[in-house]
């Protein structure tokens, strides 16, 4: 699965943390987009979806929620709980997000701008289009 959790270098002193992220650094991508998902109602699961082309840096500044990933061969589990660590997500991988804590913030960095023809929004034409080779 092409999903893969990044340490950040905090940069602390008695003022308190600092964590900075850079292109070809912390991100593997150019960074076109940056969009935060905040006040997720108890007990909803969002997401529900793939990108076909899309790369992003998912970061949970404030906060925690699980996320379950599926690239139509192998699905993990995935918790994310310190802004100090990120989760990459490659194209074609199915995911859902869940068990928001109250007050979480979960930040995306993404390397395309928004485009709705880039989401696979229903799970059985995503396992048709990987059998294709997404
Ligand atoms: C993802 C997960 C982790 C926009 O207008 N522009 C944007 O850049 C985005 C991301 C969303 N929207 C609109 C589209 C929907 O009407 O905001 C609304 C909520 O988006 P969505 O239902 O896709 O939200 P989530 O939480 O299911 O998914 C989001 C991202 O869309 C997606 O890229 O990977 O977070």
């Amino acid at each position: 699965m092409d999903a893969y959790m990044v340490t950040f270098q905090e940069h602390g002193d008695e003022r308190g943390m600092l964590v900075a992220l850079e292109y070809e650094k912390e991100c593997p991508f150019p960074i076109k987009r940056v969009y935060y998902m905040y006040d997720t109602k108890e007990k909803v699961r969002r997401g529900y979806h793939a990108h076909r082309n899309l790369q992003q840096l998912l970061i949970c500044v404030n906060g925690s929620c699980k996320i379950h990933l599926d690239d139509g061969e192998e699905t993990k589990e995935i918790i994310l709980d310190t802004p100090q660590k990120g989760l990459y997500l490659g194209n074609g991988i199915w995911r859902e997000m869940y068990d928001f804590t109250p007050g979480t913030v979960l930040m995306s960095l993404a390397s395309e701008l928004y485009d709705e023809t880039d989401y696979i929004r229903d799970y059985q034409q995503f396992i048709e289009e990987k059998k294709k080779n997404l």
